[in-house]
C-alpha cells in the first residue's frame, strides 16, 4: 500500500509510513486512518445508479432469449436486470437482485428450493402458474407472490400465451452472510396438495385456521391478487388526498403479524393520482419500482426517467427523487427496508 501524500507531513516521515504500510501489508493488516473517512462516510455512498429498463427494449430481447433456450434447459431463463453502477455483480441494487422471467406456453421451471427469498410480480400474461410447497397459484398481471426461503417451487404455463414477471431476490444479502444453500426437488413438477385458492381462504381474509401455529417469519400467505390491491387503492384515493411525496401507498403484510410479507424484501403498491407531482423524498433503501399502470416521471438529480407500463427503474439509497403522473399510475416496488429496521439503520428525508 502507498501512503497518501499528506501537506505538512515530512518526507522522511511519509516514506516512514510507506514502509511501516508495506510491512504491516504482508501479515494481512493495514491502518485505518489511511481509509477511515472512505468508509464511514458523513451520508451513504451507494455505487448504485438511477436507472430504467424499458419494456420496449427488454421485451423482444426475452422473446429472443425464448427461441435460443427453453426454459427447463436453462432452469429458469431470466434476463437479469445488473445495475450499470454494479455490472457484472447480478444485482439491481447493492443488497437486490431483479430479473425479467420468460415461460412459454408449455414450458415448465423445474422444482428447486433455495436459502435466498423470491417474490414474483406479474407484468405479462394470464394464467401459468407457481407451486410452493405443493400449494399452486395461477398468476395474474400485477399479482404478487412470494417463494419463501428453503420452500421447493416450480413454475409452468398451462395458458396459450407468454407469460413474463419480474423476479425479486435477496441474493445480495444472502451471500453477504454466506448462507446460501439450494437442492433440486425430487420431481421436476410438483403435484399441488392444496385445493386452488385454498391459501387465500386460510390467510387472506384477515382470519386464519385455529390450529395454525406459525413456523416462519415470511406471511403465510404467499399470493396477493391485484383486483383487491387495485381496489384498496382506488377505495382510499376517493376517501382521502394524497400523500404530498408518494400519494396513496399501502406496504404488503404478513396477516398473522402486521409485519414485512417476507423477512428481508419490503413490498408496496402505490397509486399516484393523474397530474400528480411529487415533492422530493429520500431514503436509505435503494427502491426498485415496476410500472403497473400509467405513465409519468420519476426524477433523481438531473437523472429524469420517463415511464409507462412494465418499465422497471431503480431510486439509490438517500438521493432525493420525484414521482409524477399524467394519467393514474399504479406503481409496484420492493427493497431491503425490512432489514434495515431490524437493525435500526433506516432513515428518510424530506428535503425542500
Ligand atoms: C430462482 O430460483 C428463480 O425460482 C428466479 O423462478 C430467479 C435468480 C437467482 C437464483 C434463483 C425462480 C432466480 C432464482
Amino acid at each position: 500500500m502507498t501512503a497518501a501524500v499528506v501537506r505538512g507531513v515530512a518526507p522522511s516521515a511519509q516514506a516512514d509510513r510507506a514502509a511501516f504500510y508495506g510491512r504491516i501489508d504482508a501479515g494481512h493488516c493495514a491502518p485505518l486512518w489511511e481509509v477511515l473517512h472512505g468508509v464511514v462516510t458523513r451520508t451513504p455512498k451507494t455505487p448504485c445508479l438511477p436507472h430504467l429498463w424499458s419494456w420496449d427494449t427488454v421485451w423482444p430481447w426475452l422473446q429472443e432469449s425464448g427461441r435460443l433456450i427453453t426454459a427447463r434447459e436453462a432452469e429458469r431463463r431470466v434476463i437479469v436486470l445488473e445495475n450499470p453502477g454494479l455490472r457484472g455483480q447480478t444485482r439491481v441494487t447493492h443488497s437486490l437482485y431483479a430479473g425479467l422471467q420468460l415461460i412459454l406456453p408449455g414450458e415448465v421451471a423445474p422444482s428447486h428450493r433455495h436459502s435466498q427469498s423470491a417474490l414474483r410480480f406479474i407484468l405479462q400474461g394470464d394464467g401459468a402458474y407457481t407451486t410452493v410447497d405443493g400449494e399452486r397459484v395461477t398468476m395474474h398481471v400485477g399479482d404478487f407472490v412470494i417463494t419463501p426461503s428453503w420452500t421447493f417451487h416450480d413454475h409452468g404455463n398451462l395458458s396459450s400465451e407468454p407469460m413474463v414477471w419480474l423476479d425479486g431476490l435477496d441474493l445480495p444479502i444472502v451471500e453477504l452472510l454466506d448462507a446460501q444453500f439450494r437442492e433440486d426437488g425430487a420431481q421436476e413438477t410438483q403435484v399441488p396438495h392444496a385445493h386452488a385458492g385454498s391459501n387465500l381462504a386460510r390467510f387472506g381474509q384477515t382470519l386464519k385456521p385455529v390450529e395454525h401455529v406459525s413456523r416462519s417469519r415470511t406471511s403465510p400467505l404467499f399470493w396477493y391478487p391485484y383486483d383487491r390491491t387495485r381496489e384498496a387503492l382506488h377505495t382510499l384515493a376517493r376517501a382521502e388526498g394524497p400523500h404530498a411525496c408518494w400519494g396513496h401507498k399501502l406496504q404488503y403484510t404478513n396477516p398473522l403479524t402486521g409485519g414485512w410479507a417476507m423477512p428481508t424484501i419490503g413490498t408496496f403498491m402505490q397509486l399516484l393520482p393523474g397530474g400528480f407531482r411529487g415533492a422530493a423524498y429520500r431514503a436509505t433503501d435503494s427502491t426498485v419500482y415496476a410500472v403497473v399502470e400509467g405513465r409519468g416521471r420519476c426524477t433523481v438529480g438531473d437523472h429524469e426517467m420517463a415511464f409507462g407500463p412494465r418499465d422497471v427503474f431503480v431510486c439509490p439509497s438517500w438521493m432525493p427523487y420525484q414521482l409524477e403522473a399524467d394519467e393514474d399510475t399504479v406503481l409496484f416496488s420492493y427493497s431491503d427496508r425490512p432489514v434495515q429496521q431490524a437493525l435500526d439503520l433506516w432513515r428518510e428525508s424530506f428535503p425542500t
